[in-house]
């Protein structure tokens, strides 16, 4: 599904109005005879995933196939099937052409790690559902029914554990192929499907087949669910498969789209009590973070596709990539950043070039992003306008993009994506600064740093290190 970015401030505006009473639901993820789970068990299973920040999401099936054209158009992806309304017995044709002899997985590995990424999170089964690996579930699989003859999911999972990344798998609820299922509008839409209800169990049965050999199998880490929006799927079917999979695996980290709370929102925060560990905003940061407790994740695409699209070449800057993960982190969140190979098994060059870009800024400033909590500053984020109201009549939020900050303990990271010029001045709250440096500077030479009361003001060189982010290091007493 293509969506062009609409300016960024609009979109932060529109969902921050309806996010921050949805994500306090999270906290109370009570599942019957499950939850037992103290905050601080649940902060040390979520411990690696929150340290980790930044996550490459793969997007790969047989719609890699003919790659985002068919009958002259040219903007289709992993929504292919839908967008085209093909028969699903023509679409099963593509299996026979899906052989990705280049594919590496220990070089998808490398990408992910040069690009300061810390974990993977693949497409086992997307809405097609094709399953990328040998599953018992379904034989509508890679190696039941593709020249190939084998899965691909293990040979990553076991290549991104050497390289020292963890591993997660992306998995819809809603099948497209699936006999359970019937499309919406038959010949024209598959979404979102019906469901022949008295199948409903049986198909819930499979699901758990396939998703108990994810985790026996890949030993999966975080279950990525998606497609939950139908109206045959409920909370509760989410809350017996959430419990279930912990139940296999104490220790997974499993998604808010196990359960049916977003609505379908890109906000993807939870409306009302939800299910799953995490939030998953959709090309979209939200306009401040949700407060301690509560973990989400932005996913976004590279390009303006999540599936491989050869004609798709509105790539994002690697500038651009470095300040959303800063804004992320800034706010406490983490971000999933995708790839969609091709049917080679390749993935595209412009996506390498921009990754390893970002690698590079991350080999220099990765401690101000891994490990950090959020910005201990009230400003940088942006402010509520004193005359200017938002459609729902409360003072609208203007966001700022020139800085951010994240932190540590003793360490408040100030990202400087525009300088300031000689001085750098904050409302500094509760922060008590006693040094600070440049990140960059391989000295790190002390800067002038003087706090009146609230006031903080450092000293600055003339010119920035990074003209994408300059990060400057105030030690804090704190
Ligand atoms: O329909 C999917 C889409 O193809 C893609 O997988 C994204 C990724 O988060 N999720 C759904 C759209 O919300």
């Amino acid at each position: 599904m293509t969506i062009r970015f609409v300016h960024r401030a609009i979109l932060a505006s529109l969902i921050a109005m309806s996010s921050v009473a949805q994500a306090q639901d999270l906290k109370q993820t009570a599942v019957p005879g499950h939850n037992t789970e103290t905050s601080e068990q649940r902060a040390a299973r979520m411990a690696w995933w929150r340290d980790a920040r930044f996550g490459m999401f793969i997007h790969w099936g047989l719609y890699a196939v003919p790659a985002g054209e068919w009958n002259g158009r040219k903007d289709l992806a992993e929504w292919f099937m839908d967008q085209t309304g093909i028969a699903r017995a023509d679409y099963e044709r593509f299996a026979a052409q899906f052989n990705p002899t280049k594919y590496d997985p220990e070089e998808w590995v490398r990408i992910a790690k040069d690009a300061g990424m810390k974990y993977i999170v693949i497409t086992s089964k997307h809405h097609e559902g094709f399953a990328m690996w040998d599953t018992k579930g379904t034989d509508y699989n890679i190696a039941k029914r593709t020249p190939y003859a084998k899965g691909v999911l293990k040979p990553l999972a076991d290549a991104a554990r050497r390289a020292g990344l963890h591993f997660g798998t992306y998995y819809s609820i809603m099948d497209w192929h699936d006999p359970s299922q019937s499309p919406a509008q038959p010949g024209k839409h598959y979404n979102p499907t019906k469901m022949d209800l008295a199948r409903k169990r049986a198909y819930i049965e499979e699901m758990k087949t396939e998703l108990a050999e994810l985790i026996r199998e890949t030993h999966t880490e975080v279950l990525w669910f998606d497609g939950e929006w139908m109206d045959w799927w409920t909370n509760e079917d989410g809350r017996e498969l959430y419990a279930y999979l912990r139940g296999l695996d104490p220790n997974l980290i499993i998604n808010n789209r196990v359960g049916n709370s977003r609505a379908g929102s890109l906000a993807g925060m939870d409306k009302g009590e939800g299910v799953g560990d995490f939030g998953t905003p959709e090309q979209n940061i939200p306009a401040r973070g949700f407060g301690p407790g509560v973990y989400w994740e932005t996913c976004m695409t590279l390009n303006d596709h999540w599936g491989y699209n050869k004609y798709d070449d509105h790539w994002k800057s690697p500038a651009v990539i470095v300040r959303n993960l800063v804004d992320i982190a800034s706010k406490g969140g983490n971000y999933l950043l995708n790839v969609g190979p091709d049917a080679t098994g390749t993935i595209p060059a412009p996506a390498v070039a921009i990754l390893g870009d970002v690698g590079s800024w991350l080999k220099v400033n990765g401690e101000s992003i891994y490990g950090t909590g959020p910005t201990p500053f009230a400003g940088d984020r942006g402010s509520y306008s004193k005359t200017e109201k938002s459609g729902d009549g409360k003072p609208k939020w203007i966001p700022r993009w020139d800085w951010r900050a994240t932190s540590k303990k003793g360490k408040v990271y100030v990202h400087l994506f525009e300088w300031p010029g000689k001085t750098f001045r904050v409302d500094a709250g509760d922060v008590h600064a006693k040094s600070a440096y440049l990140l960059a500077d391989p000295s790190h030479a002390p800067l002038q740093l003087a706090q009146n009361g609230k006031t903080l003001e450092v000293q600055l060189p003339d010119k920035p290190l990074d003209p994408v982010d300059t990060v400057l290091v105030i030690e804090t007493r704190d």
